[in-house]
């Protein structure tokens, strides 16, 4: 059970990291007197702080201590069992209009909105502390680098802060004493972690975020998908640049040349574990590096696009990780990581469906309730999650802190779908590649409250995530394509393709390396392909498929297209379009109807 808990007594040396910078005094005043909390703490990011800080959470049952043998300096977190995922029916964005929100966004009036949070925010931190962190959002060094400050009642969201972002001394330096710099102001308040009085509001205009009624993730750490790419997206459309729901990785073959790579997958579709890729023994000298695995941040130079990762750790989906599946996971979080909402053993380790090894006897669910492998109900939620320092993974990218980003040779789409997209194909242009990402589809997961396994229409993975106008945000992309001398080329994947006993027909994981072997042949113009009407396609030929063990008609099948799934999918296309209700750019329309004639010669 979420425990809110009450205000923490500060050891002398702590909690006075204030700020010089007027502008943010003045705001964390103002929040102060709605939301009255008993005192304040002024985090600074340091070690000796993060020591208190979870010496407090464990004191307040907010964390529990693991075994310090098995998973050193790590801890269990249980949220409240009507808070485990993002809430996108009650996430807003608050634009003066309903246009500048768009058709995929909740829209509220800013005026209306801002006053009821305020009384919804009124002596909500009564009891409680109130701790004020200062982080960034990118590289130190970075041009594109952001500041943010998010007040908040919840000590697991300061903790996990610090995991996820560059935090304390770092951004006060950052921002300064200029009362006009630009940082993006986030307020959030656990309230009484109930769904009624639950809501994520952004404010794009205002840089501005306020949270209340959740503990969990995405809904709470107002860096990630709040501002990194809600708010991210808005100013990056204003100034010229790309915030996305992305990975990055890098690439590099034996003979010691390196692309780096951007992928967009939905939620809990494969981002982190495709980040962390190990190839397979037949790719002997083929090395993947994580540069990120949910967020990227992409500038032009040269006509090229470069990217950086704004993060400094990950937050994770825990069920399936295994050694098997993820390898740079479980090395990640073997050590100085959270964990939400997994098992309990009674060793005081973790345990989730999918870990290897046998499961425990007997454990503490989720909920903390007990377990054993007769139980009907899942140990770890399906979506419980781990939150682990980028340092952690062996596979990180060197060049994950290089301010002016890493140069992306291409950009994958892909969603889960059982049928109709195959394993890997490639778009003509950049146009017919933004018609790829605008009309991607995926089977929704556990990320969201809600019905999973339903296919919807997820534009460039970013449908709960862009801060604007969707029409607007399609333009964007074209725009930025005509800035582009030399512009990634666009691909798309699907790993989630079932057969016809519902079995997946990829192996999936490190074997995604052979699909990716042939998206750089591509980049280097050395891979092979035919052309079919949705782009080119690789034949099992033109894949490396040496020492895998899938059936010659599973690789057919993978690789081919059902005319019949795809007329159904142009429909699906065409509905999609009509949906948005006028917002969608000419060139996007005319390439649906190049598509279809294409399907007919
Ligand atoms: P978010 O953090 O929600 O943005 O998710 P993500 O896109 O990073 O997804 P992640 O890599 O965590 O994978 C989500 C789920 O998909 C996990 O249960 C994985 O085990 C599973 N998964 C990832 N890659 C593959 C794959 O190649 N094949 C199959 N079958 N499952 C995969
Ligand atoms: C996602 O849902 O895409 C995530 C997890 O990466 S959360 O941070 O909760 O949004
Ligand atoms: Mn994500």
């Amino acid at each position: 059970m979420q425990k809110i808990a009450p205000a923490i007594s500060v050891l002398a040396g702590l909690g006075e990291n204030k700020p010089q910078n007027q502008a943010v005094l003045d705001w964390v005043h103002e929040v102060e007197l709605l939301a009255k909390p008993e005192n304040i703490f002024w985090c600074d990011g340091s070690e000796g702080e993060n020591e208190f800080l979870l010496d407090q959470a464990c004191r307040q049952n907010v964390l529990i201590k693991l075994n310090e043998k098995k998973v050193p300096r790590s801890y269990l977190h249980r949220s409240n069992p009507n808070d485990v995922a993002r809430v996108e029916q009650f996430t807003f964005i608050c634009t003066p209009t309903k246009e500048e929100a768009g058709p995929t966004n909740n829209w509220s009036e800013p005026g209306e909105t801002y006053s009821r949070l305020r009384d919804l925010l009124k002596g909500a931190m009564s009891g409680r502390t109130m701790f004020v962190i200062p982080y960034i959002m990118g590289p130190p060094d970075s041009p594109i680098t952001k500041v943010g400050f998010e007040i908040t009642d919840s000590i697991y969201v300061v903790l996990s802060m610090r995991i996820m972002t560059r935090m304390g001394t770092v951004a006060i330096n950052r921002l300064g004493r200029d009362p006009k710099a630009e940082w993006n102001r986030g307020v959030h308040s656990l309230l009484d972690v109930d769904p009624a009085r639950r809501f994520i509001c952004h404010f794009p205009q205002d840089n501005t975020i306020i949270s209340v009624g959740s503990g969990y993730g995405g809904n709470v750490l107002l860096s990630k998908k709040c501002l990194a790419l809600r708010i991210g997206s808005y100013l990056a459309r204003k100034q010229g640049w790309m915030a996305e729901h992305m990975l990055i990785l890098g690439v590099e073959s034996p003979a010691g040349r390196k692309h780096y790579v951007a992928a967009a997958f939905p939620s809990a579709c494969g981002k982190t574990n495709f980040a962390m890729l190990i190839p397979p023994r037949h790719f002997k000298g083929w090395k993947v590096t994580t540069v990120g695995d949910d967020i990227a941040w992409m500038q032009i130079r040269d006509g090229r696009i470069y990217a950086v990762n704004p993060e400094n750790g990950y937050f994770g989906v825990v069920p399936g990780t295994s050694y098997k599946s993820n390898p740079n996971a479980m090395k990640s979080i073997a050590h100085d990581s959270l964990y939400t909402n997994v098992a309990l053993t009674d060793d005081d380790d973790v345990w989730w469906e999918g870990k290897n090894g046998a499961p425990p006897e007997h454990a503490f669910d989720w909920r903390g309730r007990d377990w054993t492998p007769d139980s009907k109900e899942k140990a770890a939620h399906p979506n419980s999650r781990f939150t682990t320092p980028m340092r952690n993974n062996p596979a990180l990218d060197s060049d994950v802190e290089k301010g002016e980003g890493v140069p992306i040779s291409a950009i994958i789409f892909g969603g889960r779908r059982s049928d109709t997209m195959p394993l890997v194909f490639q778009a003509f242009d950049w146009e017919p590649g933004v018609y790829l990402g605008a009309t991607m589809a995926s089977e929704t997961t556990a990320a969201a409250t809600g019905a999973v396994g339903q296919v919807r229409r997820d534009p460039m993975a970013m449908l709960p995530f862009c801060g604007y106008n969707i029409g607007d945000y399609f333009r964007h992309w074209l725009n930025i394509g005509t800035r582009l001398t030399n512009p990634p080329l666009i691909f798309n994947v699907n790993w989630f393709r079932k057969g016809a006993h519902g079995q997946f027909l990829w192996p999936g994981f490190g074997d995604n390396m052979r699909v990716l072997k042939w998206v750089i042949d591509r980049c280097e113009d050395s891979g092979g392909a035919v052309k079919s009407p949705i782009g080119w396609l690789p034949t099992p030929n033109d894949v490396d498929l040496e020492e895998l063990a899938v059936e010659h008609k599973c690789i057919v099948e993978l690789l081919g297209i059902d005319h019949k799934e795809w007329q159904r999918e142009l429909t699906e296309h065409k509905k999609f379009f009509d949906s948005l209700g006028g917002v969608v750019p000419e060139e996007l329309l005319r390439q649906r109807e190049n598509l279809e004639a294409r399907f007919k010669h």
